[in-house]
């Protein structure tokens, strides 16, 4: 039988993900799910994919869309606030069609496989870590007539009471083997995804992500997924993804997503020789970090068509940033952040609230930083203990942690150091963000981003408006 497989994210509304701050938020489509969907149809099925969570489905419109496509088999994504709307959604689905087998992927399940397993009957099969070769088995059985896949390495399911975890997968040792992503599986787009305006300059525009695994130990990531070792595609592998999506869906501009482009500079740097060559009328932006870039490699990129670089800086307290196992000291950020506007980028950095051992002061200390670095953005997350990071641990034993997944969107406040309180914390959050923006020079700046892309007025008209719903607790 040719097997029927729906590829569904969390029908999740950015106001729902993003409360106060949903005027800025993203809707960016998983690029993981159209891995897994190109990876599905050359195995032989028939793939649909439901990105509920960036078109702004419903949970009642992606049901009916589930139920209209007849599936054999449906395939559920989710991070941890996610997980409690998918589950829902999947126990739904169950309830129409009992024999339909259900996978649950991504990082939550991937961290926490007895937890989720036991807590939603509806999921029955946990995919963990990489899913491309799980899938590809699960197919594979469906596909010979074994309705309910077990013995699978890479998954977890339960057997009664309890739940059985098979021995992990071994990661793919070349990603050039992947097939292109599919695209073309994506209703809506290039045209209906909306990055939030201080992410692009032209469209349409798509997100991508080049490499897999971070070999860095910083205590608040979650790195279950792909874990500490870097894969990437390779230079010519990755010029082909976007040469596709250049030729075939006029696409113009890239949101390199990857949390460590960055790390292996050769590469990058054969990247954007290669792009530059290919001639391609394509601009792009990336998330840098602060020990692995030079001045050399960030006038490369901009030659290649990058025009903003995202630095993780976190915090402005150098015993934090050592506690936080950061690895970087703010001299080594200070410089970056220099370089990449002297190579003609714009600037952004992200900032975290509430690591254990914060006071008042060590947040005093972010917000001067901030301000006194010459970024032209920023953002500011709540420090969030997520399933998978070295602190979902300790974040016990070091201050309020309050362990309700659907709120661990990294806006809402879920752990709150000793020492602090929640209003605390969240009061110096809008100080940052009312003393970094409030000020001429930064205005001036975000307007001339703005000004000449009428597309973008609208969306940050509504991101404005969030920034000061957010500052008036300032
Ligand atoms: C790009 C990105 C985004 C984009 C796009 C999100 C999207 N729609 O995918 C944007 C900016 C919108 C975003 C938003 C958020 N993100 Co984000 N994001 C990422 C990032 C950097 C890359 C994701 C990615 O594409 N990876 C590459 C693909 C190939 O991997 P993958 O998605 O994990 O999928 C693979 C496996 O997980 C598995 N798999 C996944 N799903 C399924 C389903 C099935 C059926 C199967 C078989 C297998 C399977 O197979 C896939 C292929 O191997 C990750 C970090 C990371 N390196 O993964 C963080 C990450 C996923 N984000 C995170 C967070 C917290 C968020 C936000 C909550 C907050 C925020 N940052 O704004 C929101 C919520 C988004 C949501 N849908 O819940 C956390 C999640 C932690 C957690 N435990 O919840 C991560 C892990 C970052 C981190 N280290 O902390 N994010
Ligand atoms: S925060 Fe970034 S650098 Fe640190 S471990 Fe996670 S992916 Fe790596």
């Amino acid at each position: 039988m040719t097997v029927r497989l729906a590829l569904v994210s969390a029908p999740v509304s950015l106001g729902e993900r993003y409360g106060l701050f949903s005027g800025a938020g993203s809707t960016e489509p998983s690029f993981g799910l159209l891995c897994l969907a190109a990876v599905a149809r050359q195995a032989g099925a028939t793939v649909k994919v439901i990105e509920s969570s960036a078109r702004g489905l419903d949970p009642e419109s992606t049901l009916k869309e589930i139920l209209e496509f007849s599936p054999h088999c449906v395939g559920f994504s989710a991070t941890t606030s996610d997980i409690i709307p998918i589950s829902a959604l999947a126990a739904r689905v169950k309830t129409v069609l009992p024999q339909v087998l259900t996978l649950i992927g991504g990082c939550h399940v991937t961290a926490l496989p007895e937890e989720t397993l036991n807590a939603f009957p509806a999921l029955d099969l946990a995919v963990l870590g990489e899913g491309e070769e799980t899938l590809r088995e699960v197919l594979g059985r469906l596909e010979a007539g074994d309705h309910f896949p077990d013995g699978i390495a890479g998954t977890a399911r339960r057997a009664g009471t309890v739940v059985r975890r098979y021995p992990a997968r071994d990661l793919i040792a070349n990603l050039d083997t992947l097939p292109l992503p599919a695209w073309d599986l994506l209703e809506g787009f290039p045209s209906l995804f909306k990055p939030s305006p201080s992410r692009i300059r032209r469209w349409p525009c798509a997100s991508i992500v080049l490499t897999r695994g971070c070999p860095n130990q910083c205590k608040f990531c979650d790195r279950s997924v792909f874990g500490n070792q870097c894969r990437a595609y390779s230079p010519e592998y990755a010029v082909s993804l976007v040469r596709d999506l250049y030729d075939r869906y006029g696409v113009r501009e890239l949101l390199i997503e990857d949390d460590t482009f960055v790390i292996v500079k050769e590469r990058v740097r054969e990247f954007c020789e290669r792009l530059i060559q290919e001639k391609l009328k394509i601009s792009w932006s990336c998330l840098g970090r602060a020990d692995r870039v030079d001045p050399d490699l960030l006038r490369l990129m901009r030659r290649a068509g990058c025009w903003q670089m995202s630095y993780g800086i976190e915090s402005g307290d150098p015993e934090i940033l050592k506690a936080m196992c950061k690895r970087l000291d703010l001299d080594q950020i200070r410089q970056a952040i220099l370089w990449s506007r002297k190579a003609g980028l714009r600037t952004k950095g992200f900032f975290i609230v509430g690591f254990p051992g914060e006071t008042l002061d060590s947040l005093e200390r972010t917000r001067r930083f901030a301000c006194s670095l010459p970024l032209d953005d920023i953002t500011v997350m709540q420090m969030t203990p997520f399933p998978g990071s070295e602190l979902y641990s300790l974040a016990d034993q070091a201050g309020m942690f309050d362990r309700d997944w659907r709120k661990m969107n990294i806006v809402n406040t879920v752990f709150v150091p000793h020492g602090l309180t929640q209003e605390g914390l969240e009061s110096a959050r809008s100080r940052l963000l009312r003393d970094f923006y409030f000020r001429p020079e930064v205005l001036w700046r975000q307007a001339l981003h703005i000004g000449g892309h009428p597309r973008l007025w609208k969306a940050a008209v509504s991101g404005f408006c969030s920034l000061l719903r957010v500052v008036r607790g300032a």
